[in-house]
């Protein structure tokens, strides 16, 4: 298909769209722009017009069966537990998303979180800006300290795997759990989330969100990682259960945590807010524009790849079978 042929192509896209994004559909695609992916607000009109969605926010079983020509949902990230994959795998639509390109800068972000965590960087820069330095003398040392220490990596896949090399270079040892052991890789396997954390005082969440990690950082792993125990979670909100993490740090069960992903977002629990062993991050993991820029056009190419070849250049597991009309 040309690219005057893409242009009589409808693309929907409901919710806030990314820059760079936009400007690529616009000059691509008919691009329609809708508040929110709500199946009410869609006249009969363009429903029957939709051939595909840019997804940058959740998109529903309701959503997809309003629109009867919908082919792809092209989803920005990563992590797709938004979009009701499971149900666009039966319903015949193919769903992508935006692996490798932010892997790095995600990464990144993990050791940025574990750092500050351990080391209280943003506490200590406070310091500093209020004009204790001067006043007070030097900031205190810190009881806690990357020297040492065990990591456990909860999601050894392509960012578990950057996250696992930062780690080496930085001096720690590495473990893992996966449901499957990784085929040649090194790193020591878990068969369990309480066995790693047990045999370590790290621990890194990078596992994608959904029902079968919902809630898998429980008091017990909490209480198997000890009173050394660092949590950093770079994944999803839903896998960490928020209210007995809050218990765990007020309680010395674990020593501190370091989060970018919430179970609410962008509602930060404010017992999670008040305590100093926490270091927050409003789910920045990706967000520089260089990755961000990455991602978009990986959102843009999947839609063109679809309607110029009938294939996309990143289809989601549960969708891999579905086949261009
Ligand atoms: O379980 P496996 O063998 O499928 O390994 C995957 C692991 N994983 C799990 N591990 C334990 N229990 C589970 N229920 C479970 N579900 C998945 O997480 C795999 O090693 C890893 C995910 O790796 P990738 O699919 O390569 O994803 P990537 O690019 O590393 O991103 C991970 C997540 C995203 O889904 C977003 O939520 C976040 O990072 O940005």
């Amino acid at each position: 298909m040309t690219q005057t042929d893409l242009s009589r192509i409808t693309i929907l896209v409901p919710g806030k769209l990314n820059e760079h994004a936009a400007g690529r559909m616009e000059k691509t695609f008919n691009m329609v722009a809708m508040e929110t992916a709500d199946p009410d607000q869609v006249s009969d009109e363009l429903a029957k017009k939709v051939q595909g969605i840019a997804a940058f926010g959740a998109i529903n079983a309701a959503f997809m069966d309003r629109l009867p020509n919908l082919e792809i949902i092209a989803s920005f990230g990563v992590g797709y537990d938004s979009v009701d994959a499971a149900h666009a795998g039966k319903a015949g639509v193919m769903v992508t998303n935006t692996p490798d390109v932010l892997t790095e800068e995600v990464a990144d972000t993990a050791l940025a979180l574990l750092l500050n965590a351990v080391r209280e960087f943003p506490r200590a820069e406070n310091y500093l800006r209020e004009g204790r330095w001067a006043k007070e003398g030097p900031y205190r040392l810190t009881p806690g300290t990357l020297r040492g220490r065990k990591a456990g990596i909860f999601g050894m896949g392509r960012i578990g795997q950057a996250i696992a090399r930062r780690l080496e270079a930085f001096g720690l040892s590495v473990a893992y759990h996966n449901r499957r052991k990784v085929d040649d890789l090194a790193y020591e396997y878990h068969p369990t989330l309480v066995s790693l954390a047990a045999a370590v005082d790290t621990l890194i969440c990078v596992v994608p969100g959904g029902a079968s990690t919902a809630n898998a950082i429980n008091a017990e792993v909490l209480e198997a990682l000890g009173p050394q125990g660092v949590l950093v979670n770079i994944g999803r909100g839903s896998t960490v259960d928020e209210a007995a993490l809050v218990a765990a740090l007020r309680s010395g069960t674990i020593f501190a945590a370091g989060l970018d992903v919430f179970a609410d977002e962008p509602n930060v629990s404010k017992d999670l807010v008040y305590l100093p062993n926490a270091c927050l991050l409003p789910h920045v993991g990706s967000a520089s524009i260089h990755t961000r820029n990455a991602m978009a056009d990986l959102v843009v190419d999947n839609l063109i790849a679809w309607f110029s070849q009938g294939k996309p250049l990143t289809a989601v597991p549960e969708t891999a079978h579905v086949r261009a009309q």
